[in-house]
C-alpha cells in the first residue's frame, strides 16, 4: 500500500504539471478527491489491512491527502492569475490611437431659440403645454373672438381639413383649451407648429409660435408690461429699449405690438429696422372679456394678459437672417453656422 501511494503522488504530480485550465483542474481534484476517487479508495481500503498497519497506513494517506489538496489549491490560484492576466492582455486597449471622427449633430436654429425663450418664460414660473396641430374652427377661431366673417378666416390664410377642422394658424387655441378646463390662476406658455397659406422671404406655410397666458384676480397691464419688459431684457440684453404701440387683435383689448430698439443700428435707422430704429417683436394685450365668458370664467372675478410671438422671425433677427425660407432647406453649409 505504501508503495502505491508513492507511486500515487508522482502520477498526481505529473498529470499536475500538465494541467493546463481550471476546467482540467477540476477533473483531476474529482479523480483524485472525489466520492470514487483515487485516494477516496485507499482509504476505503484501509479497513482490509492488518490492524497493526492500518495506523501508520492511515496517517500516511491523510498527509497524501493534504499534500494533493494543497498543490490542487497553489495550482488553482495560479491558473486563476493566469487566466486573468490573459483576460486583459486580450481586452487591453491603446489609448494612445486616434479615434475616429464622428461629426457632432446640433439643434436646428429655431429649437435653439425656443428653447432659450422657453427656459426664460420658466424661469418666471410659466409651466409649458401644448396642443393639437389639426384643432377645430371652434377653437382657433370663434372661441377666441374671430366670428365667421373676419378677415384673418380668409380661405387665402387657412389650410382647411374640413368644414370645421383647420390647420391651427396659431397657438391660441391651445389657451382656449387650458382655461376651459382649468381654474385660475393659470400662467404658461404653448410653443409649437402653426400653418398659414402664404410664403415669400419672410413667410412659409408653416412656421413655429410661443404664446404665453397669465390669467388671476387683479392681472392689470402692469404685469404685462413686466413679464413682457423682463423677457426682452433677458433675450436681447439688459439695455435694449422696449416700447409699447396700441394695436388691435379680436382675442384682447386693449392690444399692444411691442417692439424694442434695433439691434443692429441702435436706433439711428438702418435696413434691417427700415430707418424707423425700432424692431417689432411680439403681440399682445389683456385678454377679451369675451373669451373668458367662452371658457367659461367670470371676466368680471378674473382678468389675464396674453402674448404671442413667430420664432423664425426672432430668429432671423437675432442672427441677420435675411430669408426665412432657409430654415428649411436643411442646407449644412447654413445650419452649421449655428
Ligand atoms: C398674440 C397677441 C395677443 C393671445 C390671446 C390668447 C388668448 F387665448 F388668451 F385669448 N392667446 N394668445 C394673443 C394675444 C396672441 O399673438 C400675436
Amino acid at each position: 500500500m505504501m508503495d502505491d501511494l508513492s507511486s500515487l503522488r508522482e502520477k498526481f504530480l505529473e498529470e499536475l504539471y500538465r494541467t493546463g485550465d481550471l476546467a482540467g483542474l477540476e477533473d483531476l481534484r474529482v479523480r483524485y478527491l472525489g466520492k470514487k476517487g483515487l485516494l477516496t479508495n485507499q482509504i476505503k481500503e484501509l479497513g482490509s489491512l492488518p490492524a497493526d498497519q492500518r495506523k501508520q497506513a492511515g496517517s500516511v494517506i491523510n498527509e497524501t491527502k493534504a499534500f494533493v489538496e494543497r498543490e490542487i489549491g497553489l495550482k488553482r490560484a495560479a491558473l486563476k492569475d493566469k487566466e486573468l492576466r490573459e483576460k486583459f492582455a486580450s481586452e487591453s486597449l491603446d489609448i494612445t490611437l486616434p479615434g475616429s471622427y464622428c461629426a457632432p449633430g446640433k439643434l436646428h436654429p429655431v429649437t435653439q431659440v425656443l428653447n432659450e425663450i422657453t427656459s426664460i418664460f420658466i424661469s418666471m414660473g410659466f409651466s409649458v403645454e401644448e396642443g393639437p396641430e389639426v384643432e377645430l374652427d371652434y377653437y382657433n377661431f370663434e372661441a377666441l373672438n374671430i366670428p365667421k366673417d373676419h378677415p384673418a378666416r380668409d380661405m387665402q390664410d387657412t389650410f382647411y381639413i374640413e368644414n370645421e377642422i383647420v390647420m391651427r394658424t396659431h397657438t391660441s387655441p391651445v389657451q382656449v383649451r387650458v382655461m376651459q378646463k382649468s381654474k385660475p390662476p393659470l400662467k404658461f406658455i404653448a410653443p409649437g407648429k402653426v400653418y398659414r397659406c402664404d410664403a415669400d422671404i419672410s413667410h412659409t406655410p408653416m412656421f413655429h409660435q410661443i404664446e404665453g397666458l397669465m390669467v388671476d384676480e387683479g392681472i392689470s397691464f402692469s404685469h404685462l408690461k413686466a413679464v413682457l419688459e423682463n423677457f426682452l431684457r433677458s433675450f436681447f440684453g439688459t439695455g435694449v429699449p422696449v416700447r409699447f404701440r396700441p394695436s388691435y387683435f379680436p382675442f384682447t383689448e386693449p392690444s399692444a405690438e411691442v417692439d424694442i430698439g434695433c439691434i443692429f443700428c441702435g436706433g439711428q435707422g438702418c435696413k434691417t429696422c427700415k430707418g424707423s430704429g425700432w424692431i417689432e417683436i411680439l403681440g399682445a394685450g389683456m385678454v377679451n372679456p369675451k373669451v373668458f365668458e367662452m371658457a367659461g370664467h367670470n371676466p368680471e372675478k378674473y382678468s389675464g394678459f396674453a402674448f404671442g410671438m413667430g420664432i423664425e422671425r426672432i430668429t432671423m433677427i437675432k442672427y441677420s437672417i435675411d430669408d426665412i425660407r432657409l430654415f428649411f432647406e436643411n442646407d449644412l453649409r447654413f445650419l452649421g453656422q449655428f
